[in-house]
């Protein structure tokens, strides 16, 4: 039973850990609970494997922004890190008949030093936005702060009003030292409310045609952006903006001119779908390109959504052609994958979508957490009607979504509820990770290191998708591990293309000889022989 596989391993905590780890891990069906507390401080001296508040804000959201100069105030490693390590793809836009701006092969920091914790950092900062203004004159420049910039108390904000008085250039700050919050999550916010103070609404382009769309918290890992994109492009949908794969400061302005946003990965971004809707009336629509199924029914949803029947029957064709060209690849790949088990663990939002990418594959969940996710990204987020007695009753009725307390409630406002009843599709809703999963299954919430080994020894799944921290340790244990944060450098894995790239990674790595060679020869046979007693 899964309770008993969740004591076995968190028997080993002293009673105060116990206490706090088994809010977060949660064994499906049999009676147990389907509430999970996260988005809590990590237990001090577990080996957790979250990020932090600047990797959200300057590595996940800000990052892949390619025609922002982004200035990383700190310690060169914190710079390097958000370079480095996040697989930010991007081509330059034509502007003119010329390449436009795109910095994403730049790291631009201060590089702080002692000097410049004792004596303050903001000389050297003025002076590194001189610098980057001077040689690529960019539209604008955006300033991220590291962790000593906030103990030392250096004041972002107003070098970067300095900068827009010296210069005339665009320049906002993103106070996202790394100790903020609790995870990654809190830098998410950071970024995505200073993109909706200072960008979004400041552009006038309109969009071209009356099916345009933005796509929020895509961040083009792999190219699946550029994939979603296409796919959209050939349905006849326009894309205005993309936040923030491959995405551009020139397109963000002009996002509040879209008709509709597509939410992917709802964690980083659903806060900013929320207020687009707030501030511009635009609703949102989520969506999951991860995924045969997911993607077929995402599309079907956007073509719901605007109504259109030509739209829908395009929409329809590009469905029908893109499942014929990968049939017959994914009846191989499924032979080969059919009954196999998995265990996810990624940020916020993968170790959902994913699920239902290999459940089109025949491969089973028996476990999955998210580093930082909140309690909505698992319980779901249901669009409850606000109900008072003035309300308009009739048409609330009408609304098919099971109000039910325990969830994540959305309170709509009359205009809104008479949107979703006109539209037929569920606005501004999402489903948890719970809903998803079988029976018997196990939920973990920051999943850290020691769980992770107990949990794959007693779960023992053919596959542990995570990241670059537990991959290594996992494959010297003798299982494949796949990682969905860099896909391991491979992809797209989105869309109906994605998928089957996906399946054949899968396979290569589950069928690969190299496992028969994990186990050294000494552990098989002797290796040296001999007889005592020199006879
Ligand atoms: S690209 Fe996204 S999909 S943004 Fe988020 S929650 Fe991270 S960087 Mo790693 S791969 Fe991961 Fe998600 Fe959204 Fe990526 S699962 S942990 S902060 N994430
Ligand atoms: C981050 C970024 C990360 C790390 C990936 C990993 C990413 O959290 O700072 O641990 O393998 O996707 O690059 O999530």
């Amino acid at each position: 039973m899964a309770s008993d596989l969740r004591e076995k391993v968190l028997e080993k905590y002293s009673a105060r850990v116990y206490k706090n780890r088994k809010e977060h891990v949660i064994a499906i069906g049999e009676g147990n609970p389907d509430t999970i507390t996260a988005n809590t401080r990590a237990i001090p001296g577990i080996i957790t494997q979250r990020g932090c508040c600047y990797a959200g804000c300057k590595g996940v959201v800000l990052g892949p922004i390619k025609d922002a100069a982004i200035i990383v105030h700190g310690p060169i490693g914190c710079a390097f890190y958000a370079w480095g390590t996040r697989r930010h793809k991007a081509f330059a836009d034509e502007k003119d008949g010329e390449k436009a701006d795109c910095y994403l092969e730049y790291c631009f920091s201060t590089d702080m030093q002692e000097p410049d914790i004792v004596f303050g950092g903001e000389k050297k900062l003025k002076q590194a936005i001189t610098e980057v203004i001077d040689i690529f004159h960019p539209a604008i420049v955006l300033i991220c702060s590291t962790c000593p910039v906030g103990l030392i108390g250096d004041d972002i904000h107003a070098v970067a009003k300095w900068t827009e008085a010296e210069f005339g250039t665009k320049a906002i700050a993103f106070s996202c030292e790394g100790y903020k919050g609790v995870s990654q999550s809190a830098g998410h916010h950071i970024a995505n409310n200073q993109l909706i103070r200072y960008i979004i609404g400041t552009g006038d382009k309109e969009p071209k045609t009356q099916y345009s769309v933005n796509l929020l918290g895509e961040y083009n890992i792999g190219g699946d952006g550029w994939e979603v994109e296409r796919l959209l492009k050939r349905c006849g949908i326009e894309v205005v903006s993309v936040f923030t794969g491959g995405g551009s400061y020139r397109d963000l302005k002009n996002s509040h001119l879209a008709h509709l946003n597509l939410v992917q990965c709802h964690r980083s971004i659903n806060y900013v779908a929320e207020m687009m809707q707030d501030k511009y009336g635009i609703d949102w629509l989520k969506v999951n390109f991860v995924g045969i199924e997911s993607s077929a029914k995402s599309l079907r949803d956007i073509g719901e959504y605007f109504g259109d029947e030509e739209l829908k029957a395009r929409i329809e064709e590009v469905i029908a052609d893109e499942i014929a060209a990968i049939t017959d690849e994914l009846d191989y790949y499924k032979s080969k994958l059919k009954g196999k088990s998995a265990a996810l663990y990624v940020g916020g939002s993968r170790s959902h979508h994913y699920q239902l990418l290999l459940k089109d594959f025949g491969v089973r969940t028996v476990l999955a957490g998210y580093e930082f996710a909140h309690r909505d990204d698992y319980e779901g987020r249901e669009v409850i009607p606000d109900i008072k007695p003035d309300a308009d009753s009739k048409n609330i009725e009408s609304i098919e979504v099971e109000p039910d307390p325990k969830y994540y409630k959305v309170l709509l406002t009359q205009e809104q509820k008479e949107k979703l009843l006109e539209k037929g599709v569920a606005l501004n809703y999402y489903e948890g990770m719970f809903k998803g999963m079988e029976e018997g299954a196990i939920i973990t919430d920051d999943l850290n290191h020691f769980e992770t080994e107990e949990f794959l020894k007693v779960l023992k799944p053919d596959v542990f998708f995570s990241g670059i921290k537990d991959k290594f340790v996992t494959q010297k244990n003798g299982m494949l591990s796949r990682q969905l944060h860099s896909y391991d450098y491979s992809g797209p894995y989105a869309g109906f293309r994605g998928a089957i790239t996906f399946g054949h990674d899968l396979v290569m790595g589950l069928y690969t000889p190299a496992w028969s060679y994990i186990r050294a020869p000494w552990q098989k046979v002797p290796s040296i022989q001999g007889t005592l007693g020199g006879e």
